[in-house]
């Protein structure tokens, strides 16, 4: 077997993301060659021994501690750490973990490599306690074992087929899965779920006859601490076990469910449960029977709870089939609207899983308000990495700053928590990995992953410490690549919706494959996206006052502040209203001036991106640079044609031209 640990035969050009084997023998991190003594029995353990051994350090008796420079051992019961938790101490010549429990320890590991390879002068003598913010930390895949016809084999996936699945069926193969376990506890996640939540006829019987696949996955997910979770229909029971029904108040539905997941739990003792996407765009749930969404969600529950099962209950729940005149129905209000009368009503194994924005993923939302109407319910927050509506991983979009903001979100006002508070139920997020060589496509868009589990952990990080992390880990300590890629990131997201749509009004994308722009691609389509732009405006009333009343679902001071022209933020006003092109912002700019100026600063920051990342060839690997540099030429030619197609929209609307008189195509 090779130092990396990898056993032989696998491709080797697949990229090491954040965790390249040389890290214990960069410059400053000095790991090579020391010594480690790990006090602790059973498998995290040994993935610890392991995985510093392969790094090269030397691993030396528990006996032998009192000379080891890293000591790994368990904190004493005064210290108060969770199962999850640690303490890391820097002292001159020792660095000592002291863990709350096995998971502690493997998480702990990590942290002292970051740590380690970030060198001075960040790092400091002392000690520092790290304790998860959230005790679900999850990834969804949205993979299909077989390719589907429209959706690709991962839907929304923008890197290739599955790293799971392979022609129809699971891999023989697992290395990389076995990478992917480690990246992942690197940065904190403990939950997967391994399958997309449209469940289609093949995946439905991942549940069923192929058990022992999911079996051989999950074993290797458990090596890193990670818990393996199965999408699932709801109509299972129908369409697997040849009952008349899927009703939840029927026994023998209760029955087979329960026998379902004894079945489950015969071969993966520590599953960690459902994902459940139930009346949703089509999927089956528990309206077809006249029943609740938490009769739905509680029987799945219960048959899951005697082996300490959960079950995630997603709140993606509208009409699919509505109708632009008809202005009272608005898809934004739906969730709230199913859930937030059932607050209460869920068992206590079951999340409620809400995506951040009341529509789905779009670079701008308001914050979802079924968070804070259900406080008596687990409620996760669903963010996306994949980057469904933020450029397909063709564009560099790093995601951390709107997380942060997302998170920071203050529902009840400034003296009220943060949003991250309010999330008992943790944080799902969808994943963007494939079997590309890079992961993510873009290589760029790996920060997200990464930026996406320490927010996870920890949600007051600072997504430009963040990506200090990520730089430093992936390409050391480089100092002009650091600037390069923190020029090309800090201010992306804000750039991507600078050059697509406007003021938070979302949807103008090219329906189905969501990438590149169509101004009107949705506008007369049954999805319920609409913006209702026309000769004289823009935007959606969902005051209170005059439109679908969608601003009445936030609590003090949200609704008054999004009810009014005079307080609602710039970047959401067509969330909210629907006023004049004239309408002037609160930045002094009329809506259509905005509109132009946006749009051509841009795509104007956008053209300064290849240089910056041309300087930099010959300080990375070559194959990287150059796929970046590909999708750079991309974004630029994506960038223009938004602009264009946006600005010579509301010209043609408006009849209003750009007050600087620039030429718009
Ligand atoms: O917006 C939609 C996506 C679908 C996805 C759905 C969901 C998995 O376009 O591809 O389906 O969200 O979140 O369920």
């Amino acid at each position: 077997m090779p130092a990396d640990g990898i056993p032989e035969g696998e491709d080797m050009t697949v990229h090491p993301m954040w965790l390249p084997d040389d890290l214990a023998d960069r410059e400053g991190a000095g790991l090579r060659g020391r010594s480690i003594a790990i006090t602790g029995e059973g498998d995290l353990f040994e993935t610890v021994r392991r995985d510093a051994a392969a790094l090269g350090l030397r691993l030396v008796d528990v006996a032998g501690a009192d000379g080891a420079d890293v000591v790994v051992e368990p904190a004493d019961a005064a210290d108060a750490l969770g199962p999850e938790s640690f303490a890391l101490t820097r002292g001159t010549d020792r660095t000592v973990v002291r863990y709350g429990g096995a998971s502690g320890a493997l998480y702990g590991w990590f942290q002292l490599l970051r740590e380690a390879v970030q060198a001075q002068p960040h790092r400091g003598l002392g000690t520092t306690r790290h304790e998860p913010a959230h005790e679900l930390r999850m990834l969804d895949h949205w993979d299909n074992v077989a390719v589907h016809p429209v959706m690709g084999q991962v839907e929304r996936g923008y890197a290739g087929g599955s790293i799971f699945y392979d022609d129809g069926r699971l891999r023989d193969d697992l290395t990389r899965v076995e990478r992917y376990a480690r990246l992942l506890a690197s940065i904190g996640i403990n939950r997967v779920a391994i399958n997309n939540v449209n469940v289609h006829a093949r995946e439905a019987r991942l549940l069923t006859d192929d058990l022992p696949g999911v079996a051989r996955l999950a074993g290797v997910f458990r090596g890193w601490g990670i818990r393996t979770h199965l999408s699932v229909s709801f109509a299972a029971p129908l369409t697997l076990g040849g009952l008349g029904t899927s009703d939840p108040l029927d026994e023998a539905v209760q029955e087979w469910w329960a026998e379902t997941a004894d079945r489950v739990y015969a071969t993966i003792p520590d599953f960690g449960g459902f994902v459940v996407k139930a009346d949703s765009e089509g999927q089956p749930g528990p309206f077809a029977y006249g029943r609740s969404h938490a009769e739905g969600a509680n029987m799945l529950a219960r048959a899951l709870a005697p082996r300490g099962g959960m079950v995630h209950w997603r709140a993606f729940v509208y009409n699919h089939r509505q109708d632009w005149r008809d202005r009272s129905t608005d898809r934004a209000r739906a969730a709230y609207d199913h859930f937030a009368p059932l607050d209460g009503h869920f068992d206590d194994n079951v999340v409620v899983q809400v995506k951040y924005g009341p529509l789905d993923f779009q670079a701008r939302e308001p914050v979802s308000p079924v968070i804070p109407a259900m406080r008596a319910t687990r409620v996760a927050l669903e963010l996306q990495v994949t980057q469904e509506y933020t450029g397909h991983q063709l564009h560099a979009v790093y995601l951390a700053p709107q997380w942060r903001e997302i998170l920071d979100f203050r529902p009840f006002g400034d003296d009220g928590p943060r949003l991250a508070e309010i999330v008992r139920g943790g944080i799902v997020a969808v994943s963007n990995v494939g079997d590309d060589e890079f992961w993510t496509g873009h290589p760029l868009a790996q920060a997200n992953l990464y930026a996406y589990g320490r927010l996870a952990w920890d949600p007051s990080l600072d997504p430009a410490a963040i990506l200090d992390e990520w730089i430093a880990l992936t390409f050391g300590m480089d100092e002009r690549v650091r600037d390069g890629i923190h020029s090309i990131l800090d201010e992306s997201w804000r750039t991507y919706e600078s050059y697509t749509a406007p003021l938070g009004v979302g949807f103008m994308v090219s329906p189905q494959g969501h990438y590149g722009p169509a101004v009107d691609g949705y506008e007369y389509s049954p999805w319920g996206t609409y913006h209702f732009a026309d000769r004289d405006g823009i935007g959606v009333d969902r005051t209170v006052a005059t439109g679908t009343g969608y601003a009445g679902q936030y609590p003090s001071p949200w609704r008054e502040s999004y009810e009014s022209l005079e307080t609602v933020p710039d970047e959401l006003l067509l969330f909210f209203h629907h006023v004049p092109y004239t309408h002037r912002l609160h930045s002094g700019s009329t809506v259509v001036q905005h509109i132009y100026d946006t749009h051509f600063a841009g795509v104007e920051a956008v053209e300064k991106l290849p240089a910056v990342w041309a300087a930099l060839e010959g300080r990375m690997d070559a194959a990287l640079h150059a796929r970046v540099s590909d999708r750079l030429a991309e974004q630029r030619r994506s960038a223009v044609e938004w602009r264009d197609q946006i600005n010579t929209y509301f010209w043609r609307k408006s009849g209003i031209p750009d007050e600087r008189g620039r030429t718009i195509y």
